[in-house]
């Protein structure tokens, strides 16, 4: 496919003679002697080549044209590769794919060298990503502002089960996609002291004096549209010293210079790592350092840009700029943009707080409290006098207003002060200071309105909304699943690709019996190129006949994988009593990262080993259930494993998973959701109907029931199921070993009362398994399924939700 908006026009004879050249400039070899990794540089050279003249074409267009932008804050972006995505976005992959095969070189093991940009944890660091690229794709002006983490999410290996964290050195060797702009690097300034000065119109003014300096350096990566010559910007920052203070330690006392690496080692450390927790706050001052060493890079970059485009007052600063900040870990963005207007920019407070008011908008990512950030007074007046006390002021005109104008509020002032106990709340700070605050979906966002943030509903209802997750279609259909893509295009034609709500033209094939032969075998290359990594990687031999049932999600007590442990053991039981029992054989793929101070998560990624280990050795079971845990689950492998699912586990206690995005690539690529009424999965279920999913457990009401009204006992399951007690007691025995392993995670049900109603929807988990089961031996039903979840899976491309921030939050056109 060959059109004008492609970036590239290169043929298959113009690449060879690149490559070619390339490798032989590089490192001096003939592509037959060069290593992949040296292909891989020499092909990201190629791609760079086309990317950087259209992407400084772009920055003048957007110049020119001057229209609104956004700009998006996040602690987190995981990228993850970029090679073959940029290459598929620059219409430049089918011929990258045909010169290597001419070369004779292997195409997938090339792309394979590039390290992932593994700079998130899980869901929100991936969500930014597909932003980008949707944004990127659809013409809109958008673009990322994050970290440049010299490590990122830490790689996980398993040993004797437990998981071991190593550090993600994902810069060791070059990187190529960043681009340095020393010139736009910026000063950041901590701790200090506050001056106040009477000036004499009467006004106060502020100098911050005797700061820390910290100098944030731009990495800019470019963001490559898809086919449409739009290149957006991911800037991330990086930490250094500020530079010509070397002559300052330039001393005779030896003691000094230590004393200067040091703090210059202490600088570096902003952008050292990024935080591997996604389950609490870890309150860690070098954390709301990384916050504020963001926020202000960014802003001050803003505020910059406009002033370069815009000879008007900053009053105007809303028509040309909206930031959207990634949950709360961007929120000082709002007392640094007043403090910017008002100490910098000389606008009055009335003024500065009308602007950013009308600049920012939040999304919020998790109802779980634990996850709800809060600083302390102390660490915040300390690390930044100026900003606390502009969130001081903030906090007070806020209170103030409550008690004159919102009567009925007056006694819930503690519970929306954004300083109350001694802490700076930031979610209230979030919602007091933007214009929109948005859930992810529309159980979350309801929950959000008449639980979490009931009392600031009442108080500003027109902020909230809802915009339901997405995924880059790109990516995790037409990238991760080459194949079911071709077919698709086959019977439908390309158009799904630039307009993905189009593959609803699929359930017109939902009965073609030869297309859905089709569909079984894409399905089944899939699973037997993911057999051979499983058993490349685990030595596991699986059948690639089985039902590939997978759980691939970070490892949280409130996604229960906990559950779908229990119904693995549970199956063995039953096989150990029953040999011949009718099943179908199955695979169970488990893929989790757990936070590394996170004890009962690590258990549950012991206890997964040590049930693989137990089944996948006892030959009585015959193959009949393999249970594979595979190592270090990130971006690259979630583009291999998904394809390959029958069954797509989303089985989080309901009301607790906000959206939930695998969920949404499972499904595009014809997986069976097994799942509670929970985030997103209840617009699954809607968009495909009941038939065509399997639904089980409590509801969102009914655990909310438990929680305020209890009524929930653990015990009395435990002691009248005993399937449930069998299980249970073996856990609190370790299997027999007689080791302590896993009463931790014994008690944690029986004694903590199951806080998750593991136990509680256990049956009705078992049922569902059964009736998934039946629909299986029904080859054809299955295969109509999934395709019926492939054709409605277009709604949930990030292309849909990214319009919709664009014209009901952002108010930005496409370009
Ligand atoms: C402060 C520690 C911390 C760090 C990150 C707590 C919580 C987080 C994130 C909010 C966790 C997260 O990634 N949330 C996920 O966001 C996805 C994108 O919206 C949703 O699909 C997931 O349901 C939600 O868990």
């Amino acid at each position: 496919m060959r059109s004008e908006h492609v970036l590239s026009q290169l043929t298959v004879e113009k690449f060879t003679e690149k490559i070619i050249k390339e490798v032989k400039n590089n490192t001096g070899k003939t592509i037959q002697d060069a290593q992949d990794k040296e292909i891989y540089y020499a092909i990201a050279s190629i791609v760079n080549e086309q990317i950087i003249p259209q992407w400084s074409e772009t920055n003048k267009k957007y110049e020119k044209i001057n229209n609104k932008q956004v700009y998006y804050l996040s602690l987190e972006f995981l990228v993850g590769s970029l090679l073959e995505s940029n290459l598929l976005n620059c219409g430049m992959l089918d011929v990258a794919n045909q010169t290597l095969q001419k070369l004779g070189l292997n195409a997938e093991k090339i792309y394979a060298k590039e390290r992932d940009a593994g700079l998130g944890n899980g869901g929100l660091g991936r969500l930014a990503a597909c932003f980008l690229d949707s944004l990127a794709s659809l013409n809109y002006a958008g673009h990322g502002f994050g970290i440049r983490y010299r490590y990122g999410l830490f790689e996980q290996r398993i040993i004797h089960g437990n998981q071991i964290e190593l550090p993600d050195n994902w810069l060791k060797d070059l990187y190529p996609w960043e681009t340095r702009r020393e010139a736009e690097a910026v000063c950041i300034h901590f701790r200090g002291e506050v001056d106040m000065l009477k000036k004499n119109d009467g006004n106060l003014e502020f100098k911050h004096k005797d700061t820390d300096k910290v100098m944030a350096v731009p990495y800019d990566i470019p963001v490559v549209g898809y086919q449409n010559k739009v290149i957006n910007t991911l800037r991330l920052w990086s930490a250094e010293p500020v530079g010509g203070d070397q002559q300052d330690s330039i001393t005779e006392e030896g003691s000094k210079y230590y004393q200067e690496l040091d703090h210059q080692h202490s600088i570096e450390q902003i952008s050292g790592f990024l935080y591997p927790d996604d389950s609490k706050l870890e309150g860690k001052e070098l954390r709301l350092k990384q916050q504020y060493f963001l926020v202000s890079s960014s802003l001050q970059t803003i505020i910059k840009a406009y002033k370069k485009n815009n000879q008007r007052s900053l009053k105007y600063l809303p028509e040309k700029a909206v930031i959207q900040i990634n949950d709360t870990h961007p929120t000082l963005a709002i007392p640094e943009l007043m403090r910017i207007l008002m100490d910098e920019e000389h606008l009055s407070w009335e003024n500065a707080w009308n602007i950013t008011t009308r600049v920012i908008a939040y999304t919020n990512h998790t109802t779980l409290s634990e996850a709800f950030e809060t600083w302390p007074v102390g660490m915040m007046e300390y690390l930044l006098p100026r900003i606390y006390m502009i969130i001081d002021e903030i906090n007070e005109r806020f209170c103030k207003g409550i008690w004159f104008d919102h009567e009925v509020l007056r006694d819930e002032i503690p519970e929306l002060a954004i300083i109350a106990d001694e802490q700076v709340h930031m979610a209230r700070l979030a919602i007091v200071g933007s214009f929109s605050v948005n859930g992810v979906a529309p159980l979350h966002t309801e929950i959000l309105k008449k639980q979490e943030m009931k009392h600031f509903y009442t108080l500003f209802p027109n902020r909230f909304n809802n915009k339901t997750n997405g995924i880059t279609h790109r990516r995790w259909l037409l990238k991760a699943n080459p194949k079911l893509s071709e077919l698709i295009s086959d019977v439908i034609g390309p158009q799904w690709i630039h307009r993905p709500k189009q593959l609803i033209s699929l359930v017109k094939y939902s009965s073609d019996a030869a297309f859905l032969e089709k569909i079984a075998q894409v399905k089944y290359e899939n699973k037997r190129i993911l057999a051979d990594l499983i058993y490349d990687r685990n030595g596991i031999v699986v059948d690639d006949q089985s039902i590939f049932d997978v759980q691939v999600k970070r490892l949280h007590e409130y996604k229960r994988q906990l559950l779908k442990v229990f119904h693995i053991i549970y199956l063995y039981n039953e096989l150990k009593l029953n040999p011949n029992m009718d099943i179908t054989p199955r695979t169970f793929i488990f893929g989790a990262k757990a936070a590394p101070s996170y004890h009962l998560a690590k258990e549950v990624i012991k206890l997964i080993n040590k049930v693989a280990s137990i089944v996948n050795n006892d030959s009585t079971i015959r193959d009949k259930l393999k249970v594979v845990f595979i190592e270090n689950y990130n971006v690259s492998l979630a583009e291999r494993i998904i394809p390959a699912t029958d069954i797509s586990e989303q089985i989080s206690t309901a009301g607790k998973e906000a959206s939930g995005t695998g969920n949404m690539k499972l499904m595009m690529n014809g997986a069976l959701t097994v799942g509670t009424l929970d985030g997103a999965n209840v617009e699954i279920k809607k968009a495909v109907g009941d038939a065509n999913i399997f639904i089980f457990g409590l509801t969102a009401d009914e655990v909310l029931n438990y929680y305020e009204h209890g009524g929930y006992s653990a015990m009395d399951i435990y002691n009248t199921d005993d399937r449930i007690r069998t299980i249970l007691d073996q856990l609190n025995k370790g299997f027999g070993s007689d080791e302590i392993e896993f009463k931790d995670l014994y008690y944690n049900i029986l004694y903590h009362n199951d806080p998750y109603f593991v136990l509680k929807d256990f049956e009705p988990y078992l049922e569902t398994h059964e009736h998934v089961e039946r629909v299986y031996r029904d080859k054809l039903r299955w295969l109509q399924m999934n395709v019926t979840n492939i054709a409605y899976s277009g709604k949930f491309s990030s292309d849909r939700t990214i319009k919709e921030y664009a014209t009901e939050i952002w108010k930005i056109k496409q370009v």
